[in-house]
């Protein structure tokens, strides 16, 4: 079973839409945020970066934990993309791969800034 770890208005949103348009089965953990906004200190023990979105899949001996988005999306994907989110002739498959690239700098440039 997949457990994904959530905060609200969060980025990993993203994973909770994937894991809908897959039709996977999965639980959702909240994570109440502090009061500051901050994700529960007690996330650091799922995943030491103690941010969201973390995916926790027990189909593994010792269960895999995965942070980052990216990465949480590349292994949901790793057998290719479903059916509705191919791209239908190749000028959207190259769009949709701008948008990925796009994406991947923009989540690079997040990352430098923390
Ligand atoms: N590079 C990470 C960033 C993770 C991240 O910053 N998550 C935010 C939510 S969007 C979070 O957990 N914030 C709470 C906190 O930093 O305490 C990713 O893309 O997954």
């Amino acid at each position: 079973m997949l457990k994904l770890y959530h905060l609200s208005n969060s980025r990993s949103q993203r994973i909770v839409w994937l894991l809908e348009v897959l039709q996977l089965d999965y639980a959702l953990i909240f994570c109440d945020r502090t009061p500051n906004g901050e994700a529960p200190e007690w996330l650091k023990d799922i995943h030491p970066l103690g941010k969201v979105p973390i995916l926790v899949d027990d189909m593994y001996s010792p269960p895999q934990v995965l942070a980052e988005t990216s990465a949480i999306l590349d292994s949901l994907l790793a057998n290719g993309l479903p059916h509705q989110l191919q791209p239908t002739n190749s000028a959207n498959k190259q769009q949709i791969n701008s948008n990925i690239f796009i994406g991947k700098i923009l989540q690079m440039q997040h990352s430098c800034r923390i």
